[in-house]
C-alpha cells in the first residue's frame, strides 16, 4: 500500500509474477492447452524497455522455446505500464508472421491476414525480398514512448520452419508449403493484480488444426482446399461429394506428419480435447471454476468427434488473464 501511495503502482515479486503468468494461462477461456499451466517457464525481463533490447530478447525467446524441436511453453515479460511511463508494445500478432502482398490481379501472395500490416511495414521502410514469396517473415515492430515504432529483421537463428509433405501423397511436397514451428503470441496484454504488461510474448506448441484447418484452409487465408481437392482428383462439381472435407483431412494429415517427422512438438485435436477434459476434472477437484469458451475450445474440424463438443462450460471472466486489445494493425 505504501508503494502504491508513493509511486501510483507496485512491483511484483518474482514469485508473484511467475504465479500470476501461470494463472493467467489457466484462466484463459480460449485455450485448450491448459493442462500444462504449471509448466510455464517465466522469463522476468521487466527492466527491459528499449526497442532494440525488447526485439533481441524476443529473438532469444524464439530460440529457447524451440529447444531443438522439444518446444517449451514460455513467456517473456517486459516492462509494465506505470503512471510515469507507458510500456513497450509489440505490433505483430505473433513474433513470426508471413507477409501478404496485394497483387495487380487483386489476389494476395502470402498470408492475406497480414495484408494491411505488410503494406504499413513497406511504407515504413521494410524491403521485401527481391522475389516476394508466400512465406516471407515480416520484421518485428517494437514501439516505445521514447523511440516510436522501430523495425527489426528476425535473425535466421530465430526462425524455425517445417516444410510440409504428406505421408502418402508424393505430389504434396510440390505445393511448397511450410509453417513456422513455434506460435509466439505477442500482442496480448497480461494483467496481474491490476498491473498491465502489454509486451509479454508467450508460446506453447501448435495444435495441427490451427495450421491445417485454419491458416492453410480458411478462404480468407491461404485457401488451399480447392487446389488440394483438385490434385486429389475429387469430384468438385457438387458439395455433396464432401470434397472440401476430404481435402481438409489430407491437408491436416500433412501438417501433423511433417511436424512429427521433423521432430517438432505438435498435438492433434483428438488428443488435446481428451487432455483438456482431464484438466477440467483436475480443476473441479481443486475446487476451482475453469472459465471455458465453447466457441474457441471446439476444434475447427470434426468437432463432434471430440469430447469437448458434447458439454456445457462455465465462462465467467477471471483475472489474472491475457487480453487482446483492439488497437493493432494486422
Ligand atoms: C488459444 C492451444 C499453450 C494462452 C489457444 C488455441 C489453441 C491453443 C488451439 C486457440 C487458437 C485459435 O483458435 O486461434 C495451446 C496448446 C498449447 C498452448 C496446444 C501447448 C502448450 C499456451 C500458453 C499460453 C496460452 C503457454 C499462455 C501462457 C492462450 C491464449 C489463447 C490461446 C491467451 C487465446 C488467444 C487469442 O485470444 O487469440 N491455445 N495453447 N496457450 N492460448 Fe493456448
Ligand atoms: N491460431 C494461431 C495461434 C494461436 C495460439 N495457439 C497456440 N498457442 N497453440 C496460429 O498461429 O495458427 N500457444 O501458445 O501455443
Amino acid at each position: 500500500m505504501r508503494e502504491i501511495d508513493l509511486t501510483g503502482t507496485y512491483w511484483h515479486t518474482p514469485e508473484e509474477l511467475a504465479f500470476g503468468a501461470r494463472v493467467a494461462w489457466r484462466n484463459n477461456a480460449r485455450c485448450i492447452g491448459r493442462l500444462y499451466w504449471r509448466s510455464l517457464q517465466v522469463r522476468d525481463l521487466r527492466t527491459v524497455g528499449d526497442a532494440a533490447s525488447v526485439a533481441a530478447h524476443c529473438f532469444d525467446h524464439l530460440q529457447a522455446a524451440h529447444n531443438g524441436g522439444k518446444i517449451r511453453p514460455m513467456i517473456t515479460i517486459f516492462a509494465p505500464e506505470t503512471p510515469g511511463k507507458p510500456a513497450p508494445r509489440i505490433w505483430n500478432e505473433q513474433l513470426i508472421r508471413y507477409a501478404g502482398y496485394n497483387q495487380p490481379d487483386g489476389r494476395v501472395l502470402g498470408d492475406p491476414r497480414y495484408r494491411a500490416l505488410t503494406t504499413e511495414l513497406i511504407r515504413r521502410g521494410w524491403q521485401p525480398p527481391a522475389v516476394p514469396g508466400a512465406f516471407d517473415v515480416l520484421p518485428l515492430v517494437v514501439e516505445t514512448p521514447d523511440e516510436g515504432p522501430q523495425l527489426f529483421k528476425l535473425p535466421a537463428t530465430a526462425i524455425h520452419e517445417v516444410p510440409l509433405e504428406h505421408p502418402d501423397l508424393p505430389w504434396f511436397a510440390d505445393l511448397n508449403l511450410r509453417w513456422h514451428a513455434v506460435p509466439v503470441i505477442s500482442n496480448n496484454r497480461l494483467d496481474i493484480g491490476g498491473i498491465s504488461y502489454p509486451a509479454a510474448p508467450f508460446n506453447g506448441w501448435y495444435m495441427g488444426t490451427e495450421i491445417g484447418a485454419r491458416n492453410l484452409g480458411d478462404e480468407d487465408r491461404y485457401a488451399l482446399v480447392p487446389e488440394v481437392a483438385q490434385r486429389l482428383g475429387l469430384d468438385t462439381s457438387t458439395e455433396a461429394t464432401l470434397w472440401r472435407d476430404r481435402a481438409l483431412v489430407e491437408l491436416n494429415r500433412a501438417v501433423l506428419h511433417s511436424f512429427h517427422s521433423n521432430g517438432i512438438s505438435i498435438t492433434d485435436h483428438h488428443t488435446e480435447s481428451r487432455r483438456f477434459l482431464v484438466h477440467l476434472d483436475r480443476e473441479q477437484r481443486a475446487g476451482r471454476h475453469c472459465p471455458t469458451d465453447w466457441t474457441w475450445i471446439v476444434p475447427p474440424m470434426s468437432g463432434s468427434q471430440t469430447p469437448v463438443f458434447h458439454r456445457h462450460y462455465d465462462n465467467e471472466d477471471q483475472v489474472p488473464n491475457f487480453f487482446t486489445d483492439n488497437d493493432t494493425v494486422s
